[in-house]
């Protein structure tokens, strides 16, 4: 299934929501009165296309009916799509960070799909040949460690990560200095989103930023921030209130696939003028999709797509992808499997005397490990000083912490 009908299918539940009931609109209506608008406007607005979207495309249709003389009901279809698609335009400046050295976070409450998104945006970065890094500073559970770490596997990018409970800050710190050792295109990191303890997550995050402020250099920063779709009209509010204190360049819309609520991209995008830059409408590395409003809103009603480059794109992912997926994949699916199974394979692996397999069968922290050897080297070299800024840096936050704006650790402490 090529790019774009799998975004399609991903969108059908919104699609169900939203274009019959439209449709409907259009063909039980004989001409364009108030009523019409009425119930096109309620029918949007059910949709999760929100408010301010809503009266701003139904404005410019109203405009533009008038501009051309419509009667029919019919034909401002066309016209409500265009509007829409405008509407959701992203300009040419979007994926900038993609095509230069950059670090990206990834913030964002719990659950929304911030580990699966960084290990999707590594497989389109990846396909494009890139050098990618990724820093495991969700460091809470030790699950959220080796999730990432698989999505390192599947995608051929190196991961930075540390023991659970370790410092995140550090784990930025060390991811940095790896990407530039390393000549990484792009360092993305991975953060926890538990808020229940606000206080610690503050501090946390407040030390990352001065890292990466510290460390980055001329590193490209793009902060993303991850939304859940299904939460519908929660995602909003979620980043209404990361918005105020937070710079946040773009937004990650996850679970398109599983809800009706689709139409919140829309949304989001009127209301507070944050480009959803990408879309996530399914669980495999490939169903991460940069927004296209075009090919998203021809996709939204079931039209045509004449835009190869999807397949093209595909294409791509798959032949960068499939090396480097076979051989982890082939690992991962064998760690999965029952014991035995591995350690039959094992005994196989070692009577073919396939060194390189054997390897692969392995517990698959080989890389972290390496990882980590090579960090705790170019650290000891910066152990003084690091010790002695953070040590410094402890005794500042105390009453400096608060005076600090901006950052995106602000909300954290407007909460405290
Ligand atoms: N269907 C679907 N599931 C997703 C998508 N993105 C993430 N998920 C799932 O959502 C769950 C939480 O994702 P995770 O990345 O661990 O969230 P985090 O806590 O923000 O890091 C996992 O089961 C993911 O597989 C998506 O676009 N579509
Ligand atoms: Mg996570």
């Amino acid at each position: 299934m090529g790019l774009f009908d799998r975004l399609k299918s991903g969108l059908s539940k919104t699609r169900d929501s939203i274009v019959g009931g439209i449709d409907s609109v259009f063909s039980s209506f004989s001409k364009i009165d108030d009523d019409f608008y009425d119930e096109l406007e309620e029918t949007l607005i059910m949709g999760d296309i929100g408010v301010r979207a809503t009266d701003e495309i139904l404005e410019d249709l109203r405009a533009k009916v008038k501009e051309e003389g419509i009667r029919d009901p019919k034909d401002c279809k066309q016209l409500l799509i265009n509007s829409i698609k405008e509407k959701m335009d992203l300009g040419p400046n979007a994926y900038d960070f993609e095509n230069q050295r950059s670090i990206v976070m990834l913030i964002g409450v719990n659950g929304v799909g911030k580990t699966t998104s960084v290990g999707k945006l590594a497989g389109l970065l990846r396909a494009q040949n890139k050098k990618v890094v990724m820093a495991a500073a969700d460091t809470f559970r030790a699950a959220a460690i080796e999730q990432l770490t698989e999505w390192s596997k599947r995608t051929g990018a190196d991961i930075i990560a540390q023991t659970e409970g370790s410092d995140p800050a550090a784990v930025i710190y060390d991811a940095i200095q790896a990407s530039h050792a390393r000549n990484a295109d792009v360092l993305l990191c991975d953060t926890a989103g538990r808020l229940h303890n606000k206080k610690n997550l503050m501090a946390e995050l407040q030390k990352i930023d001065k890292v990466i402020s510290r460390e980055a250099g001329n590193l490209y920063r793009e902060n993303l921030i991850v939304l859940d779709a299904t939460t519908g009209q929660n995602a909003l509010s979620q980043l209404r209130e990361f918005k105020e204190v937070t710079d946040i360049t773009g937004i990650i819309l996850t679970k398109m696939d599983g809800t009706a609520k689709g139409g919140i991209a829309v949304a989001i995008q009127a209301e507070l003028g944050i480009p959803v830059k990408y879309i996530g409408v399914g669980e495999q590395v490939s169903d991460l999709q940069k927004f296209n409003s075009e090919t998203f809103v021809n996709a939204l009603f079931d039209l045509d797509s004449e835009d190869d480059k999807d397949d093209d794109l595909e294409e791509e992912i798959n032949k960068h992808l499939v090396g480097a997926l076979n051989s982890s994949n082939e690992a991962q699916e064998l760690e999965s499997e029952e014991k035995e199974e591995v350690e039959e394979r094992e005994e196989k692996a070692e009577v073919a005397e396939d060194s390189d397999l054997a390897e692969k069968l392995g517990d698959g922290t080989e890389k972290q490990e390496t990882a980590q050897e090579e960090t705790a080297e170019e650290k000891s070299v910066e152990a003084e000083s690091a010790e002695e800024e953070s040590a410094e840096e402890e005794s500042v936050e105390e009453d400096e912490a608060p005076k600090k704006s901006g950052g995106f650790f602000s909300f954290f402490k407007k909460k405290k």
